[in-house]
C-alpha cells in the first residue's frame, strides 16, 4: 500500500544515542542502528520510498530525557533534541513531522516545551518514554498523580495526542526480572511497564477531567486489548479505589489509539481490531529497532484487513488524529 503514515519512528541526538546502545547491547548491527538513529534524511527516505511510507512522524529514542535525573539538564536536552528535529523536518516537510520530547521532571517546564513545540515548531504531539526519574536515580514518577494535572490541561488545550512509549524499569527496583535480563526490555518489561502506566492514567479520573485527551500506545496496545474483558470483570470485585467515572474498558476504547509498531502478528491485530475498532488503530514500524520491510510487507498483505480498513489504519486515521492535512 502506498501513502502509509508511520508514527513510532525514532531518532537520536549524540547525547541520547548511548541509551539505545544500552538497550540493544553490543550485538552485531549496532553501527547500522546508530547511523539510522542519527539520520533524519536520506537513509530514512530510502526505506520509506521502498515500502510505501509517505510520511514519518519522528521522535527521540528511549529513555533519553525521562532518565535524566537533573531537571535543568533534562530541560536542556529536550530543547536541543526538539530544535534539531525541527531543523531536519524543515528540510523535508512533506515527508517528516516531529513529536516533542519533554522534560517531565517538571510538569510546568514540560507544558511550556510542548506548547513551544506545537505552536512555534509545528510538532504534532508529544512522545514520552514512560515514567520520569528526577533528583535521585532510583526515583519513579508516574503522570497520573495530581502534580501533573496542569500539564494534562495544556495537552488538552493544545489538542495534540500524547504517545506513551515504553522504557524499562529501574534495574535496582526490578526484582521480578532479576537473573533474567532478557525479560527487562522489549521481550516483556517494556509492555509490563507501559501497560501499568496506561492503566494508572485510566484509573485516576484524568480522562473524566479532560474528555478530549488522546493517548497513543505502540506494539499493538502493550498487551492491554487482550485483557480488557478480564480487567472490567474483576473491577466489579476489587475496583474499590478506582477513580474513573466510566469502566476502564470504555475509557481505554475511547481515549487510546494503538499502533502496529514492532508487533506484526495477524492474531494480535485481529484482537486489537475486535476490541478497539478500526478507528483506533494506526500503522507504525518502530524504526530503526524494527525493519521497515518486515513491517510494511506484513501490513500490506495481512488477511485480517480488507482494502478499506488497510487504507484507514495505514493512513487516514493518523492523518486525522494528527491533523496532518494530507489528501
Ligand atoms: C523501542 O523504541 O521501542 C525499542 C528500543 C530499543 C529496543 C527495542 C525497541 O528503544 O522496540
Ligand atoms: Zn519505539
Amino acid at each position: 500500500m502506498d501513502g502509509k503514515i508511520a508514527l513510532e519512528e525514532h531518532m537520536a541526538v549524540p547525547e541520547t544515542l548511548d541509551d539505545s546502545l544500552q538497550i540493544v547491547g553490543t550485538a552485531p548491527g549496532w553501527e547500522l542502528l546508530r547511523d539510522r538513529l542519527l539520520d533524519i534524511g536520506e537513509m530514512r527516505l530510502e526505506q520509506m520510498d521502498k515500502h510505501g511510507i509517505e510520511m514519518t512522524l519522528v521522535s527521540l529514542n528511549a529513555p533519553a530525557v525521562q532518565a535524566i535525573v537533573d531537571r535543568q539538564e533534562a530541560a536542556e536536552i529536550s530543547t536541543r533534541a526538539n530544535d534539531h528535529l525541527a531543523e531536519q523536518v524543515a528540510k523535508n516537510p512533506d515527508r517528516f513531522r516531529g513529536f516533542a520530547a519533554l522534560p517531565m521532571q517538571d510538569p510546568e517546564l514540560a507544558a511550556k516545551e510542548l506548547a513551544r513545540c506545537v505552536n512555534d515548531l509545528g510538532f504534532v504531539g508529544a512522545l514520552v518514554n514512560g515514567f520520569t526519574q528526577r533528583d535521585v536515580s532510583d526515583s519513579v514518577v508516574y503522570y497520573d498523580i495530581p502534580e501533573y494535572r496542569s500539564f494534562w490541561a495544556t495537552v488538552a488545550e493544545l489538542d495534540v495526542p500524547f504517545y506513551l512509549h515504553p522504557r524499562a524499569q529501574i534495574k535496582e527496583r526490578d526484582f521480578a526480572t532479576s537473573g533474567h535480563p532478557w525479560l527487562e526490555t522489549a521481550v516483556w518489561g517494556f509492555a509490563r511497564e507501559t501497560s501499568i502506566h496506561a492503566l494508572r492514567l485510566c484509573g485516576s479520573g484524568l480522562f473524566d477531567e479532560y474528555p478530549g485527551l488522546k493517548v497513543v500506545l505502540g506494539h499493538l496496545g502493550e498487551r492491554i486489548p487482550y485483557d480488557l474483558w478480564r480487567i472490567d470483570a474483576r473491577m466489579t470485585v476489587t475496583g474499590a479505589e478506582y477513580k474513573g467515572a466510566r469502566p476502564i474498558g470504555q475509557i481505554f476504547r475511547e481515549h487510546f489509539h494503538i499502533t502496529t509498531s514492532g508487533n506484526f502478528s495477524d492474531t494480535t491485530l485481529r484482537c486489537c481490531l475486535d476490541e478497539m475498532g478500526v478507528d483506533h488503530l494506526m500503522f507504525s514500524v518502530d524504526y530503526p529497532f524494527e525493519q521497515t520491510d518486515e513491517a510494511a510487507i506484513w501490513y500490506d498483505d495481512t488477511p485480517i484487513l480488507d482494502d478499506e480498513q488497510r487504507r484507514q489504519i495505514g493512513r487516514d486515521n493518523a492523518n486525522k488524529l494528527f491533523k496532518l492535512g494530507l489528501d
